[in-house]
């Protein structure tokens, strides 16, 4: 489709024909299911959304990190119209198709770690948690799971007892979970001046080992970069320290890249940028298949193979047209240059994000890795949160043809997820729009 890859607005944001749909909507939709900015989109390519009005928006959150490979990217859309037309179902346990397995194949390819991987696939991230968590329990025959201070892993049951906030994730919907305690997490920006990484895993390990027992322990579940906490990125030493001690005392490391892999940091899987750092298992989803619903279970073949078969399934769980696309996805990765992308948009986001962070004392950090990037607002001078500030800079991106998303425990981060089809055009014109909205402060 052919939507050229500029930002264009012909109303005010919303526009009227958006008002209007937004109005039916409240009628038609529960209001539990909430609306970052109530703009319909009618079509989209790259990184440009058109609205039903006709505006042109800069997509710098990508649907949250799941149009990696840019919207109604030319191949994803080839594999999806070949497949559609071709078989849509079986249910893979039923009768098994080719896609299904070709997307396990190269996933078992691409996740680090020097031993006999195996992969199965869900629908959502949270599916891929949930599986990730079953297989866990089974291999080890222990029940506990820990998962760390600012943490998300999903909306079923049992990953709203695995995130950290209360609310909008978790409020009223209880009762929830058991066996799953939040440890500290390595949050530099937060933590003792100072701290390394082996401290802060070290604080974490300790009080593991107190609150729960190593021995108890069947999962220590962790997003190497966190993703709805605020991309925090741990200090350096970290995850390794975690890695070295869910080893020794036999407990499966879970790498939750559903939101900081595929692609996104510039390698293929967030955790390959901490030397050391091995996870036995990894959850995927999000970017993986070009905005189709599909997600996976990746990691060591002999916690994989540990339920009885049957005990892992679903009814839609990698279905063909959503398998297609991914593998439309991953041979792309494959093929080379999109990892790269995401290290060229670094370096051109984040000297803009540093320069501004000069500029303007209410940007107290600037973090994350290739084309997952944060601002940490504050109040001047502190590191208090700022959430207010966060919430009026979003609102003048939104108004001038910007889509940015927020994150953070505190509401006070501006994270930014571009498709790695934008151009540094595009990226310098939504760094614009920001620093002018900085500007009116
Ligand atoms: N693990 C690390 O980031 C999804 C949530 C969007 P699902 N994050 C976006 C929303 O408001 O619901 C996420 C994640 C990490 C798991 C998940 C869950 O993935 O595909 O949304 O289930």
């Amino acid at each position: 489709m052919a939507i050229e890859q500029q930002r264009k607005l012909v109303t005010s944001i919303p526009g009227p024909k958006s008002q209007a749909l937004h109005k039916n909507r409240l009628e038609q939709v529960g209001h539990g299911v909430g609306t970052t900015l109530p703009v319909y989109i009618d079509s989209a390519h790259g990184a440009i959304l058109v609205d039903v009005d006709g505006n042109q928006l800069i997509d710098m959150g990508s649907g949250i990190g799941v149009t990696t490979i840019g919207h109604t990217n030319e191949a994803v859309v080839q594999a999806v119209s070949e497949q559609v037309a071709k078989l849509t179902h079986t249910l893979f346990t039923v009768t098994p198709y080719l896609p299904y397995v070709e997307v396990c194949e190269i996933l078992n390819r691409h996740m680090p770690g020097k031993f006999v991987k195996r992969s199965a696939l869900f629908n959502s991230g949270a599916e891929a948690v949930e599986n990730a968590i079953k297989l866990a329990r089974k291999y080890t025959n222990r029940n506990e799971i820990a998962v760390f201070d600012h943490a998300y892993h999903g909306r079923t049951n049992l990953t709203m007892a695995m995130n950290f906030k209360n609310m909008p994730y978790a409020d009223g919907f209880g009762p929830f979970a058991g066996s799953v305690t939040h440890v500290p997490m390595s949050y530099p920006f937060h933590d003792p001046a100072g701290m390394t990484g082996e401290e802060a895993a070290t604080r974490a390990i300790n009080y593991m080992e107190k609150r729960i027992g190593a021995k108890n322990l069947a999962a220590v579940v962790i997003e190497p970069i966190q993703g709805e906490g605020g991309f925090i990125v741990p200090a350096p030493g970290f995850l390794k320290t975690l890695s070295v001690w869910t080893k020794a005392n036999g407990i499966v490391l879970v790498a939750d890249e559903v939101q900081a892999g595929m692609a996104r940091t510039g390698k293929w899987f967030a955790s390959e940028h901490e030397e050391g750092f091995e996870p036995d298992l990894m959850t995927i989803a999000k970017g993986i298949a070009g905005g189709m619903p599909i997600s996976a279970v990746t990691g060591r073949a002999e916690i994989m193979d540990s339920s009885h078969p049957g005990g892992i399934g679903g009814t839609f769980g990698g279905n063909p047209v959503a398998a297609a696309a991914a593998l439309a996805v991953l041979k792309q990765i494959e093929a080379g240059g999109v990892l790269e992308k995401a290290v060229q948009i670094e370096s051109v986001l984040k000297p803009r994000l540093l320069a501004m962070q000069e500029r303007f004392p209410v940007i107290g950090e600037v973090r994350g890795r290739g084309a997952m990037l944060a601002i940490e607002f504050v109040q001047p001078g502190t590191r208090e949160p700022n959430a207010a500030v966060t919430d009026a800079i979003m609102k003048f991106c939104h108004q001038n043809g910007v889509v940015v998303l927020n994150a953070g425990t505190y509401g006070n981060v501006i994270r930014f997820l571009p498709s790695l089809a934008i151009s540094d055009d595009l990226l310098n014109e939504a760094m614009d729009v920001l620093e002018a909205g900085l500007g009116t402060l």
